[in-house]
Order: C-alpha cells, then structure tokens, then sequence
C-alpha cells in the first residue's frame, strides 16, 4: 500500500473537485464514533475519518447518462456505474469505501450524514439540506484510516426545525405524507392507479420545498429514479 498524504485542506479540495469532475459531491465530513456502526477502512485498520459522498441528480444524470452502464439494459444501472467510478477513486486515494445500496442490511447512511451536518430529516423520509433542499441523493462513504488534518467544520442545521409551514407535507396529493411518517404503500398504490399522474415524473412533496429549488430534479432524472422505485 503506497502512503497517501495527510487529509489536509489542499487534499480535501482536491478530493471535493475530482468527486465534481466525475458528477458527484463532497457534502461532508466526521471523526466516526463507536456506535456509529462505522467499517473498518481496510483490514485491521479502523475509519478515523468519514467523507459523505452525493450527488445532484442533474449533474450526475448527464454524466451516467453516457456511461456504457446506463446502455447495457441489465439491473441496476446507476448503482453499478457508480460501484465502478467511485471505488477507482477511493482506492487511488487509499480510503476505504462502502456504499448506500449495499444490503439489506442496509448501512444507515442517513444517520452517518447528519454527523456530517447541514441536513435535517424532513417529514417526507428524505434528508433535507439547507442549500439543496431534499434534492441530494447519497452515494457512498469514503473510510480513512488516517485522521482529519482540519478541524472538522462545526455544522450548520438542515432547515426543516425552521420551516413552519411545511409545504412538504401538503403536497402529496395520495395524503401519503402525515405526522406519522411517510406511508410507503399509500404512495405506490396511488403511482400504480394513476400511471399519468405528475408524481411519475418526480414526487410532488419534493417539489413543493422552498429550499434547494436550482437543484430540483429534471423531469428525466426524476422519471427515472421514480421507475426504479415502482419497480
Ligand atoms: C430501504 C430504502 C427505501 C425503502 C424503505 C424506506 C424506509 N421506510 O426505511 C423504499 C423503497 C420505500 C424507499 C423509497 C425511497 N427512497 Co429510500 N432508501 C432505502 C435504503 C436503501 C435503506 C434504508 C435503511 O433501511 N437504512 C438502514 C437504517 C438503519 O439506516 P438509517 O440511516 O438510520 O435509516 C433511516 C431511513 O431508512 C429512515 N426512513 C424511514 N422512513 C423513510 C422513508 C423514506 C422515503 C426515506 C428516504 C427514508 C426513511 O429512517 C431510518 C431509521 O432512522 C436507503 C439507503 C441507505 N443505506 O440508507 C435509501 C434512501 C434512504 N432512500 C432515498 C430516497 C431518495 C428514496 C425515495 C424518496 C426516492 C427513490 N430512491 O426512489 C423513495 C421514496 C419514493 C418517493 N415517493 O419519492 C435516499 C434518501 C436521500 C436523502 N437525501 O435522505 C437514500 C439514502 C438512498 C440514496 N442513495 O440516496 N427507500
Ligand atoms: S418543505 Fe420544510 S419541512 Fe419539508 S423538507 Fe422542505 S424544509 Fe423540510
Ligand atoms: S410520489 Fe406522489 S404520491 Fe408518493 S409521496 Fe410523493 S407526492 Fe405523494
């Protein structure tokens, strides 16, 4: 194993636009602790450092888009092309890494990103952060076994303890969306009955968020991600 230079804030903002450059986003950092149920970044060497690895659809969406995964017509397309990209740059930069959809069971990648802060849970499920809104999904975790060279930043609060009217949850027009959660069955039973209805094109509670608007999904991404959900 070749020896990597300290996390330092020049690696960080290296990392952050090499993660740009292939449609991803750094979108936050922290020390693991022991009951964060955190990997070891490789064999016999525990994660001393965590990086939450995003994306925003749109920018992702083009870039997977002309991926030989996105073309090949077999399951699971995004997760595979992002299993290829992601685990090349983890392994050029040392770091360990481990992902969202591997499972069940499944690693609480939500817990692990509000560690890292600027996210609130929002009513609807989805984590919601206060530049860009409920718009971000969650790609991976890069594990190091180094530890931070720069002070972790103090995180801001995700924006949804401050959103007093919460246009989120009037939104859904299946009324799958109350104090009791997100109803799962209800949505899907609505998207089942009404295969025109807008909702196929992007969920409409999403929509309705004031927060992280210039981050919206296109109709196109969203079409997508709505199809792999029904299926
Ligand atoms: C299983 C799963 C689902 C299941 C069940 C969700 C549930 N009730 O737990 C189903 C299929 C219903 C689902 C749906 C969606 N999901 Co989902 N899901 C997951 C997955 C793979 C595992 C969740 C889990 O069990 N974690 C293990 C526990 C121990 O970890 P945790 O962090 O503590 O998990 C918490 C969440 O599950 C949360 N939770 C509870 N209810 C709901 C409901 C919803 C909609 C969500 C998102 C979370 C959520 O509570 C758990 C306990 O704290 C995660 C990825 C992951 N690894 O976390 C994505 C994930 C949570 N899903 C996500 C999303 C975006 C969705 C959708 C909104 C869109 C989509 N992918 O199609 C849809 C909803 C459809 C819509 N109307 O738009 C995102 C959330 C991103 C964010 N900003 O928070 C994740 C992180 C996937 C990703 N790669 O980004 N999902
Ligand atoms: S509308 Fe308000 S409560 Fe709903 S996700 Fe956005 S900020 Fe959070
Ligand atoms: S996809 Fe449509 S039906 Fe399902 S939760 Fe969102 S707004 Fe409601």
């Amino acid at each position: 194993m070749t020896s990597h230079p300290a996390r330092d804030a020049v690696w960080l903002a290296d990392l952050g636009d090499r993660l740009a450059r292939a449609g991803f986003r750094l979108l936050g950092r922290f020390e693991p602790a022991p009951d964060d149920g955190m990997p070891d970044a490789r064999a016999g060497h525990a994660a001393r450092a965590v990086f939450v690895v995003g994306s925003l659809s749109n920018a992702l969406f083009e870039i997977f888009a002309r991926s030989p995964e996105a073309a090949d017509g077999l399951p699971d397309p995004l997760d595979r092309f992002t299993r290829r990209v992601l685990t090349r740059l983890a392994e050029s930069e040392g770091l360990g890494i481990v992902f969202p959809f591997e499972g069940p069971p499944y690693h609480p990648f939500q817990r692990w990103t509000l560690r890292a802060g600027s996210f609130s849970r929002s009513p609807m499920g989805v984590l919601a952060h206060r530049t860009f809104g409920p718009w971000a999904g969650l790609r991976a975790a890069l594990l190091s076994p180094e530890p931070l060279a720069v002070p972790a930043a103090s995180p801001a609060d995700g924006p949804c303890p401050t959103c007093s009217d919460m246009p989120c949850m009037s939104a859904c027009p299946a009324g799958a969306l109350s104090q009791a959660g997100y109803d799962v069955p209800r949505c899907l039973a609505y998207l089942r009955a009404n295969p025109t209805a807008p909702c196929h094109a992007g969920c409409l509670a999403r929509h309705a968020c004031p927060f992280g608007r210039a981050h919206a999904q296109s109709a196109q991404a969203g079409s997508f991600h709505m199809r792999s959900f029904l299926s």
